[in-house]
């Protein structure tokens, strides 16, 4: 029987934090066996963030690494970079056509990041929602283990579909979000109100994947709580809330687990042992990290490999959704 599509993807638009790896990351390599799995570093996004030349490359690089160092491998999985496959930004164009500006400009994602860059704001940035959803359907994935953040991109994508399918016929499968069970939004350590991302200018607000001990020592024991004094689980606490779901990510305890471990105890001795967790957590994956990274060719070789077989899926689609638009086939 065929195993069920699964598609996500990461922006190069920085260095990776524990959010990307605790909400999409370190779920990639468990799902791998269980679907039929696409897994893309969307650099085409990442033009949207105002990115330099060398860093979109560099960051380009490193994800790639990562995503292998986390145990993605290209023998199960379709692992390669967006703008080798032209069919998503051609989705995209074609996608447009059916979108209302509206509804894109309520996205909460765009919203946010309009704020925050209010003299520059691109039209690329307000389209993004629409070439994820293209990466999406592309695919026809049924699945996408996407965090909590994306859940409105998705649930746009979702709309999308049912309307090309209503306008020109079933065409496209209807995806469904692939949750996880913690570490679906995990928030800024400085400001818990925020996500941590990694485009965050304030660099403590979150903790990267390749950060040192000493950086991720510094960053935690710094990191917002409150003047309560009481290990609770509650969005009235929300800075010690964000830290108990790291621990649990990693740990696999529950928020209740991690509560009764630390009952009577400060926040000083709960911080502590968040580094030891959050550290050992990293190490393995930082290992592998340098390996691949010290290798181009064998980063060369997968990313070439990933496209053809991409491109041949994608191609295939891009030719159905021409059909069913009316443009004549060459
Ligand atoms: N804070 C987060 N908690 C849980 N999951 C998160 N993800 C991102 N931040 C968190 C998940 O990581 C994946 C990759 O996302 P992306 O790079 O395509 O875009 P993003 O969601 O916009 O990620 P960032 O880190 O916030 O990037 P910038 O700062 O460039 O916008 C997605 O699956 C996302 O859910």
């Amino acid at each position: 029987m065929l195993k069920e599509r699964v598609f996500s993807g990461i922006q190069p638009s920085g260095n990776l934090t524990i959010g990307n790896y605790l909400g999409a990351l370190k779920n990639f390599s468990v799902q791998q066996d269980l679907y039929d799995c696409i897994y893309c570093v969307v650099d085409m996004h990442a033009l949207t963030a105002g990115i330099k030349a060398e860093d979109l490359n560099r960051y380009s690089y490193e994800i790639l690494s990562l995503y292998l160092a986390a145990d993605l491998d290209p023998e199960k999985s379709i692992i390669y970079f967006q703008s080798h496959v032209p069919a998503h930004t051609e989705l995209q164009w074609i996608l447009n056509s059916i979108t209302p500006l509206g509804q894109l400009s309520r996205m909460t994602q765009y919203k946010a990041k309009a704020e925050k860059h209010a003299d520059n704001i691109y039209a690329g940035l307000l389209n993004y929602p629409i070439l994820m959803a293209a990466d999406i359907m592309l695919f026809d994935a049924k699945y996408v283990p996407v965090g909590d953040d994306q859940r409105q991109h998705l649930e746009f994508t979702r709309d999308l579909v049912e309307k090309f399918n209503s306008i020109y016929g079933e065409t496209f499968v209807m995806p469904e979000m692939l949750a996880t069970k913690t570490g679906t939004r995990i928030m800024s350590l400085q400001n818990p109100a925020a996500k941590m991302s990694k485009s965050d200018e304030d660099i403590n607000g979150a903790i990267y994947i390749l950060d040192s001990e000493k950086d991720i020592k510094k960053k935690i024991m710094r990191a917002v709580t409150d003047s309560v004094g009481v290990i609770a689980y509650n969005k009235d606490q929300a800075g010690l809330k964000n830290l108990i779901d790291i621990y649990s990510s990693f740990t696999d305890l529950s928020p209740d687990d991690i509560v009764k471990k630390f009952d009577n105890q400060g926040y000083g001795t709960f911080k502590k042992e968040l580094v030891e967790v959050v550290v050992d957590g990293l190490r393995p994956i930082q290992n592998r990290y340098n390996e691949y990274m010290s290798n181009k060719d064998q980063l060369e070789e997968i990313y070439r490999s990933g496209a053809k077989k991409a491109r041949k899926l994608a191609n295939a689609k891009i030719k159905e959704v021409c059909d069913k638009i009316g443009l004549i086939e060459l």
